[in-house]
């Protein structure tokens, strides 16, 4: 009986402790290197690389690359007429980045921005336009990073 209490007595120490409840009290939303997402309307593959970053301080310069792809896999360019642009913003605190910086083309479906800048460590939605010509957006995807 009193080996049982023992038992419990330590069951109840370690589940205190366990690395399942620091895992729930962890962001669940953390950066990560690379994440793949989707232009819909255009059939469009995306990943995200993270060459540099993410990093909440204004000193430090954030490289992203951009990776396009079409339904077969292969790389592709941007259609026609259109550009591809950078944006984020702090929804628990209301306010934008920055510096969203500007992608450059470097190889068939392959955009680099390497100025991007965040105010502050904690919670960003991150976001990818695809604008027209009229900077009307064509096409958009958002994430949830935390760093
Ligand atoms: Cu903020």
């Amino acid at each position: 009986m009193r080996q049982y209490f023992y038992f419990l007595l330590l069951l109840g120490i370690c589940g205190c402790d366990s690395p399942m409840n620091n895992r729930v009290n962890e962001p669940q939303n953390k950066a990560q290197q690379s994440i793949s997402l989707r232009f819909e309307s255009l059939a469009l593959n995306i990943k995200t690389v993270w060459l540099a970053g993410p990093e909440g301080s204004i000193n430090f310069n954030n490289k992203l690359l951009v990776i396009l792809t079409n339904e077969q896999g292969d790389l592709t360019d941007l259609p026609n007429d259109t550009t591809l642009q950078f944006y984020s913003t702090m929804p628990s605190m209301g306010h934008p980045m920055d510096d969203a910086g500007t992608f450059v083309r470097m190889a068939k479906g392959l955009y680099l921005n390497d100025t991007i800048k965040y105010n502050m460590p904690g919670d960003w939605l991150n976001e990818l336009w695809i604008l027209d010509q009229n900077f009307q957006t064509v096409d958009a995807v958002r994430w949830l990073e935390f760093f």
